[in-house]
C-alpha cells in the first residue's frame, strides 16, 4: 500500500476521512487473514473480523502514526493487530460464560454460528495472529525492529491481566453487586475498554518513532477518550435501539451492571464525557492543525449512535 498523508487543512471534514480510512482498513483486514487449512477456524476468525464495526482503533493507530511523522503503510499492520485483539475480545465477551449475547455488529455472534468450542478457538487464533501480523507485516515495510518490539510489548500488556483481561475480571465480579464504587467502575472502564484504545493510539506513535513526550501526550489523549468512549457506551446501552447498536440494547440493566448512568445519571455522565473529550483535544493543541484528525475522532466518540 502506498502512503497517503491525511489532508491537513483548517476545515478538516471527519466524514470523508472516516469513510476513506474505514475502506483502507477493511481492505487490509481482508488481505491480512486468507482462508487456509483447517478452513473452519479461518472461516470463524474471518466471520467476526470482517463483520464491519467502526474500525475506530485501527483508525486511531493510523492517525497518531501520521501525526508524528509516520505513514499509513507503516501503521497498517499494527492497526490491523488492534482490530484483531478487539474482535477476539468481542467474541469471548459474547460467550455464554461471559455476557451471553446472540448478536454483535448486526449479525449472529460467533458461537451462535460456529459453536462455543470454535468461537473460543477463533478468539485464541486472532489473539496469537495479531502479534504475528504486527511483527511480520511491520518488518516487511520495514519498520525499525526496536519500534516493533516496543509496540508488541505495549499491546501485550494492554491485552493481558493489567489490561482487557483484568478489566473483564473485575467487571464480571461486579455484576449484580449493589455497592460498586465509582473507583471500581473507573478501573473496569480504564482496563476493559481504555487499555486497548490507549494502545491503539500510543502504538501508532511508537511505530512512527515518536519521542517520550509525544507518547506521553498520546497516552493522556487516549486515556481521556477511552473513558469518554465507555461512558457513551453505557449511555447508548440505555438510549439506543438494538438495531442502531447492532447488538442487544439494555444489557447492562439486565445484567445489573454498574455503569456511569446508574451511578451518576445520564445528564451528568454525558457532561463528564464531554469534559473528557475537551481535555483530550486540548492535550494535542500543541500540534496545531496536524492534530485535527485525532481531535475530530475525539468529538466523534460523543456524537456517535453506535
Ligand atoms: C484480550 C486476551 C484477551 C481477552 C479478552 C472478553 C475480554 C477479555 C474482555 C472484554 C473486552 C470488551 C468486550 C470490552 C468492551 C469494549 C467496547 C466498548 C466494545 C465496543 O466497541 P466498538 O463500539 O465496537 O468500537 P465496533 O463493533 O464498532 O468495533
Amino acid at each position: 500500500m502506498t502512503s497517503n498523508p491525511p489532508s491537513i487543512q483548517t476545515n478538516f471534514q471527519l466524514q470523508p476521512y472516516l469513510i476513506d480510512r474505514q475502506a483502507r482498513v477493511e481492505a487490509a483486514l481482508a488481505k491480512s487473514l486468507p482462508l487456509a487449512y483447517p478452513e473452519k477456524i479461518y472461516e470463524a476468525m474471518r466471520y467476526s473480523l470482517l463483520a464491519g464495526g467502526k474500525r475506530l482503533r485501527p483508525i486511531l493507530t493510523i492517525a497518531s502514526c501520521e501525526l508524528l511523522g509516520g505513514n499509513m503503510e507503516m501503521a497498517m499492520p499494527t492497526a490491523c493487530a488492534m482490530e484483531m485483539i478487539h474482535t477476539m475480545s468481542l467474541i469471548h465477551d459474547d460467550l455464554p460464560a461471559m455476557d451471553n449475547d446472540d448478536y454483535r455488529r448486526g449479525q449472529l455472534t460467533n458461537h451462535k454460528v460456529y459453536g462455543e468450542d470454535i468461537a473460543i478457538l477463533a478468539g485464541d487464533g486472532l489473539l496469537a495472529y495479531a502479534f504475528e501480523h504486527l511483527a511480520q507485516g511491520s518488518m516487511r515495510v520495514p519498520v525499525p525492529l526496536d519500534r516493533i518490539l516496543y509496540a508488541v510489548m505495549h499491546l501485550a500488556k494492554a491485552s493481558g491481566a493489567d489490561g482487557l483481561v483484568g478489566g473483564q475480571v473485575v467487571d464480571l465480579a461486579s455484576e449484580g453487586q449493589a455497592d460498586v464504587t465509582l473507583e471500581t467502575l473507573s478501573y473496569i472502564h480504564a482496563h476493559k475498554t481504555g487499555a486497548l484504545l490507549e494502545s491503539a493510539v500510543v502504538c501508532g506513535g511508537i511505530i512512527a518513532g515518536a519521542m517520550a513526550d509525544d507518547l506521553q501526550r498520546l497516552s493522556q489523549y487516549a486515556q481521556n477518550i477511552g473513558l469518554a468512549f465507555q461512558i457513551i457506551d453505557d449511555i447508548l446501552d440505555i438510549t439506543a435501539t438494538s438495531e442502531e447498536l447492532g447488538k442487544s440494547a439494555g444489557k447492562d440493566l439486565q445484567a445489573e451492571k454498574a455503569t456511569y448512568p446508574k451511578l451518576l445519571g445520564i445528564e451528568e455522565s454525558q457532561r463528564q464525557a464531554t469534559a473528557l473529550v475537551a481535555t483530550a483535544k486540548e492535550v494535542l493543541d500543541v500540534y496545531g492543525a496536524a492534530a485535527q484528525p485525532l481531535q475530530a475522532l475525539a468529538d466523534f466518540i460523543t456524537t456517535r449512535r453506535n
